[in-house]
């Protein structure tokens, strides 16, 4: 009979593996396909494969949710002036301020076709948005060139088109269309042209300032070359 149990085991031991199939979210919209009652808050994302392991902040609220955030500023309690190391792996706290990097940025626009939502805020509480419809990265050969379109407004203006088509720098790899070295000089990293528009990667500060030219955390249609965002969060959803 111990036998006949353990054989009966054996046999349905495959089948019930597959009947319970482990699945991995690739991303915030995976989490929420599971379980519609997820709020926002901080998940694990696997964007390269099981061993992918990654905390992300997910907006399960805004304009039907499922957005998976990969770029965010609020405080100031994280620098964002880091090495290209930094930005390909990521860094930062999921809770607070972090940029998901770009290696697995590129492996999550390669899986699937996302759009993207900008939001931000001054500091007079205004909160208002840019949204793109269309939005992927090369791959780390290509320089993680970016490719934006289908700009929608959403009183922020649009400040990222005129950054479409370019590869992504940081003061250690200048990848711009300057002569100069653009990372340093705005104290970022982006996808840096000849240099900016916008420049969320800035050094946070706390409102207009004009000490030095353009290196806050910048999305000039809204505010200009010398206003730095009280918060940004550059976050992707993707398209059905
Ligand atoms: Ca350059």
């Amino acid at each position: 009979m111990k036998f006949q149990v353990l054989i009966l085991l054996f046999l349905l031991g495959p089948l019930m593996t597959h009947c319970v199939p482990l699945i991995l979210p690739l991303d915030c919209s995976d989490i929420s396909n599971q379980d519609y009652s997820r709020p926002s808050g901080v998940y694990t994302i696997y964007p390269i494969g099981g061993k992918s392991a990654v905390q992300v902040y997910c907006d399960m609220n805004t304009v039907g949710g499922r957005w998976t955030v990969f770029q965010r500023r609020m405080d100031g309690s994280v620098n964002f002036y880091r090495p290209w190391d930094q930005y390909k792996m990521g860094f930062g706290k999921a809770a607070t301020e972090y940029w998901l990097g770009l290696e697995n940025l590129f492996h999550l626009t390669l899986r699937k076709r996302y759009e993207l939502l900008v939001e931000m805020e001054d500091f007079s509480g205004n909160k208002v948005f840019a949204r793109y419809t269309s939005f992927s990265i090369d791959p780390e050969t290509y320089g993680y060139r970016l490719h934006v379109s289908g700009f929608i407004n959403g009183e922020a203006g649009d400040s990222l088109m005129a950054h479409n088509g370019q590869k992504f720098s940081t003061f250690d790899k200048d990848q711009d269309s300057s002569s100069g070295n653009c990372a340093k000089l705005f104290l970022g990293a982006f996808w840096y042209s000849n240099c900016h528009h916008a420049n969320p990667n800035g050094v946070y500060r706390w409102g207009a300032d004009g000490t030095i030219y353009a290196v806050g955390v910048e999305w000039s249609s809204l505010t200009g070359n010398n206003y730095s965002l009280k918060s940004i969060s550059m976050k992707i959803r993707p398209v059905h």
